[in-house]
């Protein structure tokens, strides 16, 4: 058995998970992939793996790697196209990156991510509906500054900074909340994109014991 693994939580869940995988794939590291169904929190044989109790959870080449944004950056120092080329471009990227892992609480609390139901016109608090505007407007920037044509945040190649928005871009699908023409262009990029598209087969074939009643009655 290899030992180098990318520990995740299931697909139809675990939005961290989305983006260490896209980023880990991205990246082009051959890894073991394990997938841990969530039990809501706290589960156990998440603890019993990730030294933070939490996936993702990458170990490679003798490194361990937990917390997404180091998942990314691990994956750009072996593959330096998952950031943009130009040092502007990288600032941005690492910037907005930084901002969606710390931010938008709101957001992930109204708007849970799956990506099996459709819950259009749900979970619109007014918490939500402000870190969506703030999201339309980074992305707009972005597009708009270091985009050239798109169809993804910084061209035409899918990046980290793209990775870390994805699970974003699913929740804007399930929920659908009313967004721009730009919004929707990015979103739907996004979505039909191999790697998220790949994701998004993998949660459709989970299992049914997986489903979790707090997920799916927002
Ligand atoms: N800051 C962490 C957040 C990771 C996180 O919250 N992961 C969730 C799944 S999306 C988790 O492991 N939850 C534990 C559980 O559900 O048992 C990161 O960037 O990787």
């Amino acid at each position: 058995m290899s030992q180098d693994r990318l520990y995740i939580g299931n697909r139809r869940y675990s939005s961290w998970s989305m983006r260490g995988w896209l980023a880990v794939r991205l990246a082009g590291l051959q890894v073991e992939e394990v997938v841990i169904p969530l039990e809501g929190g706290d589960t156990p044989a998440v603890k019993a793996v990730s030294p933070s109790g939490l996936v993702p959870y990458l170990e490679h080449d003798g490194n361990r790697i937990w917390e997404t944004l180091a998942i990314c950056e691990y994956g750009a120092e072996i593959t330096p196209s998952l950031w943009p080329s130009s040092r502007a471009g990288r600032v941005h990227a690492r910037v907005i990156a930084a901002e969606m892992h710390g931010g938008f609480r709101e957001l992930r609390m109204a708007m849970p991510m799956n990506l099996c139901r459709d819950f259009a016109g749900l979970g619109r608090t007014e918490g939500a509906l402000a870190d969506i505007a703030r999201i339309e407007a980074l992305w707009a920037d972005t597009l708009t500054r270091f985009g050239g044509g798109g169809p993804y945040l910084f061209g035409s190649d899918f990046n980290a900074a793209d990775a870390m928005f994805a699970p974003v871009v699913t929740r804007f699908l399930t929920f659908r909340p009313e967004v721009s023409a730009t919004t929707r262009a990015y979103c739907d990029a996004v979505r039909a994109h191999p790697l998220v598209a790949a994701w998004y087969d993998g949660a459709a074939k989970e299992p049914s014991a997986w489903v979790l009643p707090k997920y799916e009655n927002p």
